[in-house]
């Protein structure tokens, strides 16, 4: 039996905020700081901070945009986060409403509707709240019959989360699955860092799964294989949780945003990911050559423009290799899945590809595929 990707959805949230806009927010409040602790600077007790730039932003990662669900509040340099003021519990939760609008998408690209959905997964880094899950919230909005839940696992949730759709799948216990990633990292980073203030972007894509003998969609593709691998690294760490609030007095510390040792997971990742990546096209009797399209996770150019070159010996030409972190920057999960919705219109019978993530855990996961 062949299981099938035969939809995918993007939701785009409404505001943007470009590197100048971000990094002019972020020195105000350098300044604002360095003034007000000048006579602690001065006596050497505290470091003065350091401004941070667009050119180093787009030099560094290729970021020069990114899209959150709310922006005013980021770049008020007395919050320096997205305010999302809470909703009432019989209100669509914010995450919920981002999922419904990729997944309606999807829905609509593989030619399904609600009725032929029975096992809905929402896999991104993060859920706004621990139960009921978003994907029974989405289940519900969506009017689907089955079953549905959350998982997280950072930047392979989307992977994983076909991965897991697949199993589903051939196990017998689903006939057609959404897989979700409502990714909102904008709340997760510590806007006063200049080390990761540029990183993060939010967005929600959404793709079908399904069995061979049930497409009807004018692009679908044959997964002929799925790798997932992880291996435990603290380089990229977020200590958010739950058990937080049992220490108060550290409960708002910088920890429980994102953290990251960037040069380090840039060593350790890119030789994971090249090897997954030429294992499994080995696995398939397949060489670079035979791939028309590498959808991989977008965290940084530079790292891309690595692997790339890694894997097919040269470097990518055209949308070979798409970038889409210009515009989005860091989504999480979804970064592979949006380069891979945005670029495949003109994939034909045959064409392969890989869609691949990597990131926090470390976790990555590869999928070889195949246009029908
Ligand atoms: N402006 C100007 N200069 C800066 C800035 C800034 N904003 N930041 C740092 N610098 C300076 C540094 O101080 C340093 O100066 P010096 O050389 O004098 O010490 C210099 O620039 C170089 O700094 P770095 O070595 O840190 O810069 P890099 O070239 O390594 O670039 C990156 C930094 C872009 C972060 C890069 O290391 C990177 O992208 N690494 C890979 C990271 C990665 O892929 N991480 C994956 C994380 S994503 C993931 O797993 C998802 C997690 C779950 C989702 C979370 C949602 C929130």
């Amino acid at each position: 039996m062949s299981i099938v990707i035969s939809g995918s959805g993007l939701y785009i949230p409404p505001h943007s905020i470009s590197n100048d806009e971000l990094v002019a927010a972020f020195n105000q409040y350098v300044s604002e700081f360095n003034v007000e602790n000048n006579a602690a600077i001065e006596a050497g007790d505290i470091e003065a901070l350091k401004p941070s730039s667009s050119e180093f932003i787009k030099k560094a990662s290729g970021i020069e945009n990114r899209y959150v669900m709310s922006k005013d509040g980021i770049l008020d340099t007395k919050l320096m986060m997205p305010v999302i003021p809470q909703r009432q519990d019989d209100e669509v939760s914010l995450q919920a409403e981002m999922a419904v609008a990729a997944a309606k998408q999807a829905m609509s690209a593989a030619n399904k509707s609600a009725q032929d959905i029975d096992l809905i997964i929402v896999a991104c880094s993060y859920t706004q709240r621990a139960y009921p899950a978003i994907a029974i919230e989405v289940q519900k909005l969506l009017g689907c019959e089955g079953w549905a839940f959350d998982m997280l696992v950072a930047c392979s949730s989307a992977t994983f989360g076909i991965m897991n759709a697949s199993n589903a799948l051939l196990g017998g216990t689903a006939k057609t699955v959404l897989v979700i990633s409502p990714e909102i990292a904008s709340p997760q980073i510590n806007y006063r860092d200049r080390d990761s203030h540029f990183i993060f972007g939010d967005v929600a894509t959404a793709v079908v799964v399904e069995k061979e003998e049930t497409v009807n969609a004018k692009h679908a593709f044959k997964i002929l294989s799925q790798k997932p691998m992880t291996t435990f690294s603290n380089n990229i760490r977020s200590n958010f949780g739950h058990i937080n609030q049992c220490d108060p007095d550290t409960m708002f510390d910088n920890d429980k945003k994102f953290v990251q040792q960037g040069r380090k997971v840039f060593k350790e990742v890119l030789p994971m990911v090249y090897a997954l990546i030429d294992g499994e096209l080995s696995a398939n009797g397949l060489t670079a050559k035979d791939l028309k399209r590498l959808f991989l996770h977008q965290a940084n150019i530079n790292m891309n423009t690595f692997v790339a070159r890694k894997i097919l010996g040269r470097d990518p030409v055209g949308d070979e290799a798409p970038i889409i972190l210009n515009e989005f920057a860091n989504t999480a999960s979804a970064g592979s899945i949006i380069a891979f919705h945005r670029h495949h219109d003109d994939m034909v019978t045959g064409d392969k590809a890989i869609i691949c993530s990597f990131g926090a855990g470390y976790s990555a996961g590869c999928l070889v595929i195949e246009h029908l």
